[in-house]
Order: C-alpha cells, then structure tokens, then sequence
C-alpha cells in the first residue's frame, strides 16, 4: 500500500515536472478548401488559389501577380514552432519569386511580414520538401506564402502542398490584429495634458465656489 502510494506520489511529480511536448498545430493538404484562419488573395484575376488538393497555380499565371496565402494561427503563443511543406515549381527562368513568411497585424491592422525563405529564378528548382525550426520568429502570429511574378509569362507557377507546423503551447491562441497594451509617447502626452486641464478646472470651479459663498 505504502509502496502503491510512493509510486504513484512520484508519477505525479514526474508528470508535472516534465515539460509540455511538441505537438501539431496545424496542418493542410487542401483536399477540403480552406478553414476559417486561412485566406488566399491575389492582385490579379489569375490561376492562384486553391485547386483538386493544392494551393497553387493550375495554369500560366499573371503578369505581375502578387498572390499570397495566410494562415493566423495565433503562433505567438507557441514555442519550439516548426514548419514544413512540399513545393512543386514550374516558374520561368526569370524574376519570378515564392516568399514564405511569418508575420503580424500592426496596430492599424496592416499585415507586416517578416521573409523567413524565398526561391528565386527558379524553373523547377525550388521543387522538393522544406522543413525549418521558426524559433527566431516564434513571437510572430502568423505564416504564409507569396508568389511574385515579373511582366512575362512563360510557365505554369507553383504548388504548395502538405503544410505542417508543430510547437508547444505556451497560452490560449490569439486571434486577430494584436493592439499594443503599452501606450505610445504621443498617448502618454495627450493623457497628461488631459491630467493637467482638468486638474486647472477643478481648481478653477473651487474657486469660482468660494467666491460665490463669501
Ligand atoms: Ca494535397
């Protein structure tokens, strides 16, 4: 009894003293479109989007086409993150780019990136699967891609396929742009200003009061 006591005592102290493990975040294949954080949109009426189980391009794309793909999984509250994906490319030999990145919403909900890969030029070069640690950029919320096209258009784009990101939680995910809690210098200024005038009016009510009375 005492032993059965003992041993479940140290399992016990053993469960929470052993860290939380990695586990999956998120993953895609786009067999069923895409869920309620994902969006995709482009500059161009083009071929990008999701197609029959990719994200991607299902024919030649657009002169100067800007298309993106966004998943805000709350990452910030993760650490350890981890990200993989398989990319099939069949760009021109020319100034055609695919971009992955992390990223956030600044405080006027503009969406900042931050370039974590990029293929360049690549004709099939970029095919091939990627995996990468995002430990450097793991305060960031979010990830995607970007397909950048130059004037002309020679081939038949890229495909994304089969995203993973793994990592440990380290508190509720947050959704939508993250507003600073911190006030800006020029907020501070506007509030002690704001301090200052109506502590100069109740002193002037005071008095205005005391003169009435007397
Ligand atoms: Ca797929």
């Amino acid at each position: 009894m005492l032993r059965t006591t003992l041993l479940l005592a140290a399992s016990c102290l053993a469960a929470m003293a052993s860290p939380a493990s990695a586990s999956t975040i998120f993953t895609q294949d786009f067999s069923a479109g895409l869920g309620s954080k994902e969006s995709v949109s482009s500059n161009v009426t083009g071929s990008w989007g999701v197609h029959s189980g990719y994200l991607g391009h299902s024919a030649t794309y657009s002169p100067n086409e800007r298309s993106l793909y966004v998943a805000d999984l709350g990452l910030q509250n993760y650490s350890d993150v981890s990200f993989s994906f398989d990319l099939t490319e069949y760009t021109e030999r020319s100034y055609d780019y695919v971009t992955w990145f992390t990223g956030h919403y600044d405080a006027a909900g503009t969406l900042v990136f931050n370039t974590f890969g990029q293929i360049v030029q690549g004709y099939g070069l970029g095919t091939g699967s990627y995996a990468f640690s995002l430990a450097a950029l793991e305060r960031d919320q979010l990830f995607g891609f970007r397909f950048t096209s130059d004037h002309a258009i020679q081939y038949a784009g890229v495909q994304i396929d089969n995203l993973r990101i793994n990592g440990t939680a380290t508190g509720a995910p947050v959704d939508g742009p993250v507003v600073p809690a911190v006030p800006e210098p020029a907020t501070w200024a506007m509030m002690i200003l704001g301090f200052a005038m109506v502590g100069a009016m109740a002193r002037r009510r005071s008095g205005f009061a005391d003169r009435v009375t007397a």
